[in-house]
């Protein structure tokens, strides 16, 4: 059985890994809007990678004979003054939700819940990669700036990925 203060952390991270999907939703419609339709598809992914992040935490919950709880899901923002400003926020958004993983790993010790430290540690792999693609994006579009056929040629690019749930998930 999960303690309390494990299960409610849980929940948190429940909402804020809802919350990333619908902030990446907010942003895939925002590119839809602007007719890129390669970064639309980009972050219309990235959504889904966080419904499946916020799935994983809800079914270790039930596993563990903890109860879900889904809170109120904030209202995203809806417009960004430009491309390299959505990647920004992006980049700034997998930082805090690294710390919010990190917490739970200091809960994890704290609660001496094992099993729960042992299962946060997929999320922590899976931080490293979710950081350094956006900061890889964030990257190459500051790079390209003004150059308008660069960013076609991302949009492109951007149109292949596809959704791949991790195998050891
Ligand atoms: Fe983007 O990693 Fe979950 O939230």
């Amino acid at each position: 059985m999960i303690s309390q203060k494990m299960q409610e952390a849980i929940n948190a991270q429940i909402n804020e890994e809802l919350f990333s999907s619908y902030l990446y939703l907010s942003m895939s419609a925002f590119f839809e809007d602007m007719s890129l339709t390669g970064f639309a598809n980009w972050m219309r992914i990235q959504a889904q990678e966080e419904q499946f992040h916020a799935m994983k935490f809800f079914d270790y919950l039930s596993e563990r004979g903890g109860r879900v709880e889904l809170l109120a899901i904030e209202k995203p923002e809806k417009n960004w003054p430009d491309i390299v400003t959505v990647f920004e926020e992006t980049y700034k958004h997998e930082q805090h939700i690294t710390a919010k993983i990190n917490e739970l790993v200091s809960i994890a010790a704290d609660e001496k819940d094992y099993a729960s430290g042992n299962f946060l540690q997929w999320y922590v792999g899976e931080q490293v990669e979710e950081e350094a693609a956006a900061s890889e994006i964030l990257e190459q579009i500051k790079f390209l700036g003004e150059n308008k056929h660069g960013i076609l040629m991302l949009d492109r690019e951007f149109k292949s990925r596809t959704f791949q749930p991790p195998v050891e998930a």
